[in-house]
């Protein structure tokens, strides 16, 4: 898979391509990570890329012909992609979303910065926009980045065998069951027992009753929408005794 990442911080992005499971997946030759920036494709000297609002008020906006010049660009370097802009104003980012994102060959994530970008971009030459949440951060790089890594861990290969994406939060619409290492005791809390017995299946019982008590208990939207089977309904009910008691 391939991510073209249209940022005035390349520097800011590259950084995950030497890092974690990002880096391993770029190393191991399955995850591609290609940054564009638009003061190359400025045409002015200065490399201005943004300007005064109309309107007034504070901040400045993107250009468009920078950006279109980029966006142009990135896509005649490779096969087709879609151009995705990270936003406040973008459908929300979930499991669900980043699994559409990874069903492609290629991404063009565009980060705005300043204020925004003009809107006429949008309009001409965006395909998508996504949010990572409800709240603002100075550009489009950190929420790309999570783009970057939350796709990646789907493509085949990049996860290591001991690591598999389908044990992920939410992978099958719950959140995760808690994990515990050594020691087997903390400050006079033990381990459960069943997670020390050696017995998967019953090991694999807990961990999904687990997943289903603590997201019936903290997402219960999560639970609304997945729906459960009988044995899963049993197996909160049970979850749901054992925590009365
Ligand atoms: C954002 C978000 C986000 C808005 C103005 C960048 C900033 C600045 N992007 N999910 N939340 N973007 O806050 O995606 O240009």
């Amino acid at each position: 898979m391939r991510f073209d990442v249209i940022t005035l911080f390349p520097g800011m992005v590259e950084s995950m391509t030497t890092h974690g499971v990002v880096g391993r997946g770029i190393e191991k030759g399955f995850i591609e990570l290609v940054t564009w920036n638009p003061r190359d494709f400025s045409n002015d000297r200065h490399g201005t890329v943004d300007d005064r609002p109309y309107g007034g008020g504070p901040g400045m906006v993107m250009k468009v012909e920078p950006l279109r010049a980029t966006i142009r660009a990135a896509r005649e370097a490779a096969d087709p992609a879609p151009v995705i802009y990270l936003s406040p104003d973008g459908r929300m980012l979930n499991e669900s979303r980043v699994q559409e994102l990874g069903r492609y060959e290629r991404v063009i994530l565009l980060c705005g910065r300043y204020e925004g970008i003009d809107e006429r971009l949008v309009e001409l030459e965006v395909d998508a926009t996504l949010s990572v949440g409800d709240y603002v951060v100075s550009g489009g790089e950190l929420p790309a980045m999570i783009v970057v890594d939350a796709v990646s861990r789907l493509v085949p290969g990049v996860l290591g065998h001991a690591e598999s994406a389908s044990q992920d939060a939410f992978a099958d619409g719950l959140l995760d069951c808690p994990h515990y290492t050594r020691p087997e005791v903390v400050d006079g809390l033990k381990v459960p027992a069943v997670l020390l017995s050696g017995d998967h299946q019953a090991v694999a019982r807990w961990r999904l009753q687990q997943a289903l008590g603590r997201t019936r208990e903290k997402r219960p939207d999560l639970l609304e929408r997945r729906g459960m089977s009988d044995s899963e309904h049993a197996l909160l009910e049970d979850y749901r005794a054992l925590q009365s008691n």
